[in-house]
Order: C-alpha cells, then sequence, then structure tokens
C-alpha cells in the first residue's frame, strides 16, 4: 500500500443550494490519492450548535467563509500534514485542541468538518474501499428509512405554515429501493393535487412544496389524501413525521409563540395540540416539539407519549454528547437528530451516535437546509447502522444525491442488506 500519510490540505469557498457561500475541502495524500469534502449549513439552527465562522464583511451580505478558508489553507494543514489519514481520531483531536474553544469559535465548525469528512474519503480510497464500509465494517449493512419533507413552513418557507417539516415515512417498504418509489410518487401525487385544488406548487428550502395555507392541519390532511391517491395506506405503509423546530417558536425565556400568526401559546396548549394531531393523523415522529432549553417539557411529553411515538432531539442536542447525556438521563425525548456540522468533526458525529444508540435512543442522520452535493451522510447512515435518514424531499439534486447514494449502496450490498427500523 501506498503512503496514507497527508501531503496537503486545501479549501475553498463554493456555494450552497440557497447560493450562500460555504466550506469545502480537498485532502492529498503522498501516494497521491485527493478526496474532497463540503459542509451544509442550516437555517432554523439551534443556539448551541458549534460555531459556523463566516466573515461578517460587507461581500455576500456578511457571509462569505474566507477566514474559515484560510485556517484550513494555513493552521490546519499545517497542523495535520505528514499525519496517516487512516487515523481519524488523531486529525480530529488534534482540530479540537488547536481550536481550544467548547464550540469551535476559532478555526469554525465548517473548517474542521470539511477537513475531517474529507480526510475520511481519502482514508476509505487508500483502501479501494467504500466510505461506508471503511467506517463501519461487514457490519454496516442497513439502509435507513428516509423522513422525506414533502411540505416546507417554518424558516425554510416564505408561506404561512408554522411547523417546519412535514415528512413522508414508508415504514412498511421493505427496502430502500422501494422507499422511494413510494415516496416519489406520493411526492408527486401532492403536487397534482394541490394544483388541482389552486395551490401554487412552489417549493421551500428542502424541496417540498410550500403553499399558504388556512392552517398547519390542512397539510397533514393534504398529505394523508397523496398517499391515498398514490395508492398506500397512511399509518400502514407510510406514516408522517414531523419537525415543529420550536426553537423558532421561542422567546428564548420559556414562553411560545406561533411566529407566523404573531400568536402566543401556553406549553399546556402545545402538549393538547401535539395530542391532538397525534390522535388524528398516521404521525409517527415528532422532532424539537419545544425548544432548545426545554429539557423539562420534552422529558413530560416523553413520559406521556414516548411509548406510541418517536421523539426526536434536534436543536435540543445539537449532536453534542453531553447535552444528548443530559437528555438520557432526564429521559429527554427517545431519539436524536445527528447533523455533523453541528459539532464539527467526524469523531465527535460517531461519538454521539454511539451513545445514543447504547442508551436505546434511535439516531436519524440528518441534511441541513443549506445543501451541498457531498453525500457523506448516506455513508454514515449505513455505517453506523443509524436506521433512519432525513435529507429533504425526493427532488432537487442537493437532497436527491443522498437517496441515489443510498440507492447505489443498496445496490452494492445486493441482497445482504436490510432496511430500517424504529422503536
Ligand atoms: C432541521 C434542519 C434540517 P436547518 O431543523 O432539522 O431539516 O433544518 O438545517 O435549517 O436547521
Ligand atoms: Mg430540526
Amino acid at each position: 500500500m501506498q503512503s496514507t500519510k497527508i501531503k496537503k490540505i486545501t479549501a475553498s469557498q463554493i456555494f450552497d443550494s440557497r447560493g450562500t457561500p460555504t466550506v469545502s475541502a480537498m485532502v492529498t495524500l503522498e501516494s497521491g490519492i485527493t478526496a474532497w469534502a463540503a459542509v451544509p449549513s442550516g437555517a432554523s439552527t439551534g443556539k448551541y450548535e458549534a460555531v459556523e465562522l463566516r466573515d461578517h464583511e460587507k461581500a455576500y451580505n456578511g457571509k462569505s467563509v474566507y477566514k474559515a478558508v484560510n485556517n484550513v489553507n494555513t493552521l490546519i494543514n499545517e497542523l495535520l500534514c505528514g499525519i496517516d489519514v487512516k487515523d481519524q481520531y488523531k486529525i480530529d483531536n488534534k482540530m479540537i485542541d488547536a481550536d481550544g474553544t467548547e464550540n469551535k469559535s476559532k478555526l469554525g465548525a465548517n473548517a474542521t468538518l470539511a477537513v475531517s469528512l474529507a480526510c475520511a474519503k481519502a482514508a476509505a480510497k487508500s483502501f479501494n474501499m467504500e466510505l461506508y464500509s471503511y467506517l463501519g465494517g461487514i457490519n454496516s449493512n442497513t439502509l435507513p428509512i428516509p423522513m422525506m419533507n414533502i411540505l416546507n413552513g417554518g424558516a425554510h418557507a416564505d408561506n404561512n405554515i408554522e411547523i417546519q417539516e412535514f415528512m413522508i415515512f414508508p415504514l412498511g417498504a421493505k427496502s430502500f429501493c422501494e422507499a422511494m418509489q413510494m415516496g416519489t410518487e406520493i411526492y408527486c401525487e401532492l403536487k397534482n393535487i394541490l394544483h388541482k385544488e389552486g395551490f401554487p406548487t412552489s417549493i421551500g428550502d428542502e424541496g417540498g412544496f410550500a403553499p399558504n395555507l388556512e392552517k398547519d392541519e390542512l397539510a397533514l390532511e393534504l398529505i394523508v389524501k397523496s398517499i391515498e391517491r398514490a395508492g398506500y395506506r397512511p399509518g400502514e405503509d407510510v406514516f408522517v413525521c414531523l419537525d415543529v423546530a420550536a426553537g423558532e417558536w421561542s422567546d428564548g425565556k420559556g414562553s411560545y409563540k406561533f411566529p407566523k400568526k404573531d400568536k402566543p401559546v401556553k406549553v399546556s396548549e402545545l402538549f393538547s395540540y401535539y395530542e391532538e394531531l397525534i390522535k388524528k393523523y398516521p404521525i409517527i415522529s415528532i422532532e424539537d416539539p419545544f425548544s432548545d432549553d426545554d429539557f423539562d417539557s420534552f422529558s413530560k411529553f416523553t413520559e406521556k407519549n414516548g411509548n406510541r411515538i418517536q421523539i426526536v432531539g434536534d436543536d435540543l442536542f445539537v449532536t453534542n454528547e453531553k447535552r444528548l447525556r443530559k437528555g438520557i438521563s432526564q429521559k429527554s425525548g427517545n431519539a436524536i437528530l445527528i447533523k455533523p456540522n453541528q459539532v464539527g468533526t467526524l469523531t465527535e458525529t460517531l461519538c454521539a451516535i454511539k451513545t445514543a444508540q447504547k442508551n436505546n435512543y434511535m439516531t436519524v442522520i440528518s441534511h441541513r437546509s443549506g445543501e451541498t452535493e457531498d453525500t457523506s451522510i448516506a455513508d454514515i447512515a449505513v455505517a453506523t447502522n443509524s436506521g433512519q435518514i432525513k435529507t429533504g424531499a425526493p427532488a432537487r439534486s442537493e437532497r436527491v444525491c443522498k437517496y441515489n447514494r443510498l440507492l447505489q449502496i443498496e445496490n452494492q450490498l445486493s441482497g445482504h442488506s436490510t432496511y430500517g427500523f424504529m422503536h
């Protein structure tokens, strides 16, 4: 085998699916092998996420990432040159130590993640292995159930819908390939229904439709109808998942309001609202029903409803092992959303997944609302046998490239893979 030592790391500014600058990195090994990775970006970001370093200057509305790019090209390049790329733990920890902050505010989590992922890909290439099997070994063979976001609201759409994401979840499929058939057929059916009923079929940031509706509940009616019209059984073949993203509904001091309606709502009212929706519709998972600081409401809601639905912490846990451990000890939620850029390295991401799995929390590997063509999360989902992935509508290439990668992996594993799971 040729040398797997790192020869050079370079970064550049590229653009995500919203046209916002983001970081990409290229790692070159002494063997001549190269690998590339790019970092996504959120809109409804949790306040405890690792820092996405931006320049805050006039160009690009303050959003350029030249400082982060420069950190890769200088400091990180010097730090990691000569290290064996197979030593992911050492690479990531060297960056964590050089950053020295709790939240990667010095180097930027966008800088560290681009490098971390590019190194893993370069190592996989050196062994002539696929990324998922390099990361997970022969035991990595579970294709995740896709949570497909087909109707967008909240911070991802310029409409009047308060809930951020309405997703379909083909739990009844026998394979990932069949899940994609179900998802794309339902997506098309929803488009037809919206069109026939006189709603616009314009889309939000994650590729789901973004009509104005009289109330959020109507989105659920339309989705159930589109599942049925596509020939599937709601609540048997296909379920519905919500991401409320209630951090966007909170004033940070314990009070909530529906931001688009500018209408205050009490925690007790949120409980009844969600419970009513669960009763009426085939909802199987709710993400962030409360805000980033509201461990308490998460715990109470989980105690009441955690045996019948999945309750996912996204902004609550921010892929951070410490916050997850707090949640585990207080029984806040029963699942965690995993976004590598919330924490900034692959090692820390895998660590959060391991801690969740050990403690019987489900793991949902996730994209961001601002995405790129990088498909690492698809491989991470299979490598860790996470069982579930959330990566937007089954439309628009920055979303579909992850689904297409999973189809490719399912083909590669031909007959040796299993399909998703939840509690
Ligand atoms: C979320 C994500 C992804 P964003 O809240 O789960 O769907 O959105 O990337 O804007 O935080
Ligand atoms: Mg979320």
